[in-house]
């Protein structure tokens, strides 16, 4: 029966995008942060919308489960088949068209398979402005980022990958094709359909295509790195630059000594320009549609008042680009910093800004407590409340043992205090298959009861990506 699965697939898409073989299959089988490893029947690179919902159809009468997959970039295990070796992988790498810029509605039709960076850099050629930016945008595919819901660096001003979407084009667990690609700001036309779709992570449709918003390009940017103390003052800083800057703040992550060390042990060349790597570093950035001049003095103006108010003790901003960039750079790398260290547990939460000190110094005591030595690489879209609360374990303990016998305990640890806060367990990175457990005990259970319900309706084979998010 497989082997004339795998001929029918050939048939439909030409037996090249068919990877059967375990080296052409292996770079698709693992995730970015090598924490999962799975088997699969075949990969298969689909070009078109029909051959994804032919591929569905084959699928569906043959019982076999089908792993939609974009960059490869998700950091909970959701791209990645089990190891039963009966599940295909579907990766859309190959449906990589921009269908359409729309410059009066200032919309872009993509395909799935789309580069992030290749979209943002399409539009910028066009004097518009792609919002969603992400460490991983140079791998990321906009189909992950929806299926995903990303968030990344511009949340604040432009909202999640949800807030820039108008349209979706989706094949459905029966391979049906639903095309809702209309680019409209405003359609009341009963349950929405599209907003099921993102964040889905592909158990409840293959999304093929999106109608995602443009916006202008700023013409000025100006960034800097200032020195806090504690998050307090941090959050008291972001305060004031909303106040201030108001729409113009369109960047304020948060990133601690620990952190920016970490990142200098591995990247000597990221090391932190701010003078001692102070205990909080924030980056902040703001943009405009005026002139350089005028959010450079409104900059300046700001941070005379923080440095007053003694919520900074130093600020360096970037005098070109290149600098800029640098800037970024090192923020993003704490990711692959963390990667170079070895393995980590990853905690991606949200609090309200208002309970965030406390759910640092308490989580913080009660983790040194108990496992003493456990580094705590805590950084993030502070303007967001999102916290990427990562824990390493003790220098000189072996990552996998320490991971093994400690894990469950402090993702417990983690999630309760995150639950007395009232925050989220997962606050952009989804659930994938690292969190199904985790969902199922903080999300609350009539929440977790509809999210089956709507899978089972949706999805009754339970064929697209099962016993991820939910388990039914
Ligand atoms: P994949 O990893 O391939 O898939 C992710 C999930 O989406 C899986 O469940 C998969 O089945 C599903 N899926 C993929 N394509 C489709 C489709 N077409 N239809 C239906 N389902 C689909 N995330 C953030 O939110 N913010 C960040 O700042 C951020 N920074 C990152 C930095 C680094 C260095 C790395 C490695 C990751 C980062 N991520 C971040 C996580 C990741 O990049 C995002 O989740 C991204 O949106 C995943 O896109 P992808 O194409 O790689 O999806
Ligand atoms: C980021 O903000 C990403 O850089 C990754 O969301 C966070 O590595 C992480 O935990
Ligand atoms: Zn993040």
């Amino acid at each position: 029966m497989k082997q004339s699965l795998i001929e029918q697939f050939s048939v439909l898409l030409g037996k090249q995008y068919v990877l059967i073989a375990d080296e052409d299959k292996a770079p698709y089988l693992t995730d970015w942060r090598k924490r999962f490893t799975g088997k699969a029947l075949a990969v298969l690179l689909p070009k078109t919308t029909e051959e994804v919902s032919a591929i569905v159809k084959l699928c569906g009468s043959s019982h076999i489960a089908i792993i939609p997959q974009g960059g490869n970039t998700g950091l909970c295990g959701g791209a990645t088949p089990d190891n039963s070796g009966n599940q295909v992988i579907l990766n859309l790498k190959r449906m990589n068209q921009i269908r359409e810029i729309d410059a009066v509605n200032q919309t872009i039709t993509l395909e799935a398979g789309c580069i992030l960076q290749t979209i943002q850099e399409n539009a910028a050629a066009k004097s518009y402005l792609f919002p969603l930016s992400l460490g991983a945008e140079g791998s990321c595919m906009i189909g992950g980022n929806l299926a995903t819901n990303a968030g990344g660096t511009n949340v604040l001003r432009y909202g999640n990958t949800r807030d820039l979407c108008l349209g979706l084009e989706v094949v459905t667990a029966q391979g049906d094709i639903w095309n809702g690609l209309k680019g409209l700001r405003k359609d009341n036309t009963g349950y929405d359909l599209r907003d099921l779709f993102i964040g889905s992570e592909g158990t409840l449709g293959i999304i093929t295509a999106a109608v995602m918003k443009l916006y202008p390009l700023p013409i000025s940017q100006w960034t800097t790195l200032v020195a806090t103390d504690s998050i307090v003052s941090a959050i008291s800083l972001l305060n004031l630059f909303q106040k201030r800057a108001a729409s113009l703040l369109t960047g304020f992550e948060m990133m601690t000594q620990e952190s920016l060390a970490l990142n200098e042990k591995h990247f000597p060349q990221m090391a932190n320009p701010l003078k001692g790597n102070p205990p909080f570093t924030i980056l902040i950035e703001l943009s405009d549609h005026e002139s350089e001049e005028h959010v450079r003095q409104l900059l300046e103006i700001i941070l005379e008042e923080a440095f007053t108010a003694n919520m900074i003790s130093d600020a360096v901003i970037a005098s070109n680009l290149s600098q800029a960039n640098s800037f970024w750079h090192m923020r993003e790398h704490i990711t692959l910093a963390q990667a170079e260290e070895g393995a980590n547990l990853k905690h991606d939460i949200t609090i309200p800004l208002s309970s965030l000190d406390r759910f640092i110094k308490e989580t913080d005591a009660l983790m040194r407590q108990k496992y003493p030595g456990v580094r705590m690489i805590n950084f993030g879209h502070l303007g967001d409340g999102n916290l990427h609360y990562n824990i390493a374990p003790p220098l000189g303990s072996d990552p996998k043992v320490f991971n093994q016998t400690h894990e469950k305990a402090i993702y417990e640890l983690v999630f309760a205090q995150v639950e007395v806060c009232q925050g989220s367990i997962s606050a952009e990175h989804g659930v994938g298959q690292l969190k199904v457990g985790d969902l199922r005990a903080h999300k609350g259970v009539i929440a977790h009861e509809l999210m089956k319900t709507l899978k089972r309706a949706l999805d009754p084979q339970n064929i697209l990506n099962p016993n991820k998010v939910v388990s039914i």
